[in-house]
């Protein structure tokens, strides 16, 4: 299948927010453009008003599909939520604050279509991966360095990118995977678990920017190092926890 045909595929697109009011339309619109028969699944956890502007533009396109995550626990919750809601068997979860481009989608389900893959890694760091737009902060550079060597050397086989927002899977596979973590640290229980289970994993080059508006589910400022440090750490135990003990 091509990239032209794989945008026309009914799969589903899983967009968790919070605090996005600034940006939940545009990107919508772009995802809406990128893949025009997708289901668009918005799972807003918070109190503000993200979810309106997703149901006033889902009176004119049924394919948007905005939902009120009561107890929102965070970002892995939300996903889960959003896989259970989910009416297609491919299916990916996406940012909405347009740090990856939508325009990318076809790109990692093509390899799902192609039966490359059962999950697929939005990459930022290959060698085609477009961060031109995007100034690392030292912090998050050291820990992202660190956290994809560590589940690299845990699953034996280099991955470039565990905690990308953008990745791809079929419905089968996140079953098999069944992460338990509700905050952000699934990112990396995905591939880590999809290693462990044995499903096919590719990694495509995606193009990566700067926030383009809303507010950091990681705070700002002290707060924004602080639970980058803690996710860093939760990742490195998480991971070998589940390696060692296999569950
Ligand atoms: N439902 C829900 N969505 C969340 C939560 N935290 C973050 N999100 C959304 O998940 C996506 C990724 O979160 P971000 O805050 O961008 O995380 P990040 O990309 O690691 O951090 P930044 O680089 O600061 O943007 C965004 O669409 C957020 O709105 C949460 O607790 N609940
Ligand atoms: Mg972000």
């Amino acid at each position: 299948m091509t990239l032209e045909e794989t945008s026309q595929q009914s799969v589903s697109i899983i967009i968790s927010c919070l605090f996005e009011e600034d940006i939940i339309e545009e990107c919508i619109c772009r995802v809406s453009k990128a893949m025009p028969n997708a289901e668009i699944l918005i799972i807003h956890g918070g109190r503000d008003g993200t979810l309106e502007i997703a149901k006033k533009m889902a009176e004119t396109n049924p394919r948007i599909k905005p939902y009120k995550n009561e107890n929102d626990k965070g970002k892995g919750h939300a996903i889960q939520v959003g896989i259970e809601l989910s009416s297609h068997d491919i299916m990916c979860q996406f940012d909405a604050d347009l740090q990856f481009d939508p325009e990318d989608l076809p790109k990692l389900f093509v390899e799902i279509f192609n039966d490359n893959a059962d999950l697929v890694l939005g990459s930022r760091f290959m060698q085609e991966s477009d961060t031109s737009n995007y100034s690392f902060s030292f912090f998050r550079e050291i820990g992202n360095n660190i956290v994809n060597f560590w589940i690299s050397l845990l699953c034996g086989t280099r991955i470039t990118d565990v905690t990308a927002g953008s990745k791809a899977w079929t419905l089968d596979a996140i079953k098999k995977i069944d992460f338990k973590d509700r905050k952000f640290v699934y990112e990396v229980e995905i591939p880590l678990r999809a290693h462990l289970c044995g499903l096919k994993i590719a990694q495509v080059p995606i193009g990566y920017h700067n926030r383009q508006g809303g507010l950091s589910g990681h705070g700002s400022g002290l707060k924004e190092v602080w639970s980058v440090i803690s996710c860093s750490f939760m990742i490195l135990w998480t991971a070998t926890r589940i390696r060692l003990l296999k569950k």
